[in-house]
């Protein structure tokens, strides 16, 4: 086709003069600089800005070297985060696409809180977290400070870990009770090792292993998160298989994109709490070199970290489900126990100082009637969402509050005043009790309430309880009095159900009391919370009640979630016939059959004078810091040995 020039039209396009192109040329070039600039100001999330803009807040650093890792643009993934206390169970979650930046050299962010570099002395590092703004970057100019060791940490326990008598109780029908449990173990190891030995996790139907994404190229899941148990319930020839497995296989030279959360809470609380149960030093090796990995996920602009890492290149990026690319409240407040064991261990105070900044972040931000949303950015430190929960997304980061608190000899005051507050702030606004006199704590949606309660919430009856002695003078009581209302809610919750489990999320409005009203709430994935708060309520009070409501829960195990070749949760608590998930949970060795065993045991098996247990139930001991002190002196390689 041909084009003829139309009278009257110049040839030089549209009529216009050559100063009036001029002049919209300019116009044009200012409007595209302005639109360019804009998404700078635009939430992280914005897919528009993510194909433009480089990441330029998360240089991946490795501390402690000079050498920049790569950075690889990690594609976009699929990510199902199966049972976590801060997210919701068997759900496909996508992650977003956030393109890396090379940085010519090696950047370390500063952080909310850090201060001049020079001012880290080893006595400093290990002083009450009140005084902790002057723990600083030491550890980026290789600085290390003492290292505490086993034997250190083991003459400052009060009483022998494992008891007098390995915890064995003195009456026979708890004693079988708690044999019964040890069978359990060996039963889902036992079958693990057989189809599923070096995977993730055991499919007990189909027979197979599971690898799934939450914890990026690492493997062994399930060998990790049961060392603990097989040692403390006399399991030895297991623990040794395991053991061996850690030594030989475990490969932390992974690429894919972990769970910062998850990793922490299984890898490196599992073998933290290995190595401080066995003094082998293999565990130590392997979680202080897991440990230098996930810190680049740190490398924000407020240090608050995101929730996904490549092992790998060190990169680190925002769930795709979270909103505005945030970092979610029970993940990044769900690593202080573990890090600050950390920098004990190895001398660095890199770890610790981590862990103080997200602490510090959260303690100066405004909270809406004093209580903490879940979605938090870590790029402005602003939260992103009202949404307040003690069940998924935000439970943990309380639990680790008063843990930290305890962890640290009753020292960190900051961590205290925190918790006691926040749970102020959580009676006032949420705690609630139905028609039926049940004691629940509703979920807050920017100031409307939510009456459902999710079964992850039901770790908070054991929480309140080991809080109950600490708080507010003349509080004992009125916390020991909610604990036990909560505990005996989420007991309810098991006893409405045909199958005596308790559902993923249960409610308490339209006529309903402690049940799922929806189909999508009634599966039960083996989880422990319930349990767990048994086990604290049975040590804090030792009413008979708690072994048997534990019992009960021993013989729906049995009936509903024992299949041919191991345990699996069911998709249906109400239904009397079940119908199998195929999938047997970690955290069922970890945490939901050492509690069972812990509450038919003496309370003298991990003493809770000396151990506070991570969220995923691996002990750690308690920071004797003076004690540790008097028992090491330091010696030329900064490492600290025993007088
Ligand atoms: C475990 O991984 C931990 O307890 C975590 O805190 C929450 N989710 C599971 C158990 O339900």
């Amino acid at each position: 086709m041909v084009f003829r020039k139309l009278p009257g039209v110049s040839a030089s396009g549209m009529g216009l003069r050559l100063s009036q192109k001029f002049v919209f040329l300019l116009f044009l070039s200012g409007l595209v600089t302005l639109c360019f600039g804009a998404l700078f100001f635009l939430p992280d999330s914005v897919r528009l800005k993510r194909i433009f803009l480089s990441k330029s807040e998360n240089p991946a650093v490795t501390v402690g070297s000079d050498n920049e890792l790569s950075k690889k643009v990690p594609v976009d993934q699929e990510h199902q985060r199966a049972g976590i206390k801060g997210g919701e169970a068997n759900v496909k979650l996508k992650v977003s696409r956030k393109p890396s930046v090379t940085h010519g050299a090696r950047t370390v962010e500063r952080s909310v809180g850090s201060k001049a570099q020079d001012e880290w002395s080893p006595a400093r590092a290990h002083e009450p977290a009140a005084r902790d703004e002057r723990v600083t970057s030491a550890a980026h100019n290789g600085q290390r400070g003492s290292a505490f060791s086993y034997e250190m940490f083991k003459k400052c326990l009060l009483k022998p870990a494992l008891g007098k008598d390995q915890g064995n109780p003195s009456d026979s029908e708890t004693l079988q009770r708690r044999e019964k449990v040890k069978e359990m173990m060996k039963f889902a190891w036992d079958n693990y090792k057989q189809y599923a030995w070096g995977k993730n996790e055991l499919r007990p139907l189909t027979r197979n292993g599971h690898i799934g994404n939450m914890f990026g190229g690492l493997r062994g899941a399930s060998i990790v998160d049961s060392l603990d148990t097989l040692y403390i319930m006399g399991l030895m020839e297991e623990y040794e298989e395991a053991k061996e497995w850690v030594q030989n296989n475990l490969d932390m030279n992974s690429n894919g994109e972990a769970s910062l959360f998850e990793v922490n809470i299984r890898y490196v609380g599992g073998l933290l709490s290995a190595f401080y149960l066995t003094g082998a030093e293999i565990f130590k090796q392997k979680v202080l070199e897991l440990g230098e990995k996930l810190l680049p996920a740190f490398n924000t602009p407020t240090g608050i970290p995101r929730g996904v890492i490549n092992l790998g290149s060190g990169t680190s990026w925002s769930w795709g489900w979270a909103s505005a690319g945030s970092s979610i409240l029970a993940e990044f407040g769900t690593l202080h126990l573990e890090f600050v064991h950390l920098s004990e261990l190895s001398g660095n105070p890199v770890f610790t100082e981590k862990v103080m900044n997200i602490r510090k972040l959260l303690n100066k931000i405004e909270k809406p009637h004093g209580l903490y949303p879940n979605f938090l950015s870590p790029v402005s430190g602003n939260w992103v969402q009202h949404h307040v929960s003690i069940g998924g997304l935000g439970d943990s980061f309380y639990e680790y509050l008063i843990k930290s608190y305890l962890m640290s000899d009753k020292t960190d005051e900051e961590a205290k005043k925190m918790y006691y507050s926040a749970m102020e702030a959580i009676e006032t606004n949420l705690v609630q009790k139905s028609p039926g006199g049940l004691t629940y704590v509703a979920e807050w949606r920017g100031g409307i309430l939510d009456h459902k309660m999710g079964h992850l919430a039901c770790f908070s009856g054991g929480m309140i309880g080991i809080g109950a002695d600490d708080g507010p003078a003349g509080q004992k009581q009125h916390y020991l009095d909610l604990a036990a209302e909560i505990t005996h809610t989420c007991h309810e919750s098991y006893s409405r159900s045909a199958t005596k489990l308790g559902p993923e999320a249960f409610r308490f409005d339209g006529g309903a009391e402690a049940t799922a009203t929806r189909l999508s709430d009634r599966y039960y994935i083996l989880r422990p919370e319930v349990i767990e708060s048994y086990m604290y309520m049975w040590r804090l009070t030792h009413d008979p009640k708690y072994r048997e409501w534990g019992w009960e829960a021993v013989e729906a195990l049995e009936k509903h979630c024992r299949v041919d070749a191991g345990f699996s949760g069911i998709r249906d608590v109400y239904a009397s016939t079940v119908s199998h998930d195929n999938m047997q949970q970690s955290f069922f060795l970890s945490e939901t059959l050492k509690y069972l065993y812990l509450l038919f045991s003496d309370d003298d098996l991990l003493p809770l004078e000396d151990w506070v247990f991570n969220t995923e139930a691996h002990p750690l001991p308690i920071i004797r810091k003076r004690c540790l002190q008097e028992h090491g002196t330091r010696q030329d390689d900064g490492q600290t040995s025993l007088e």
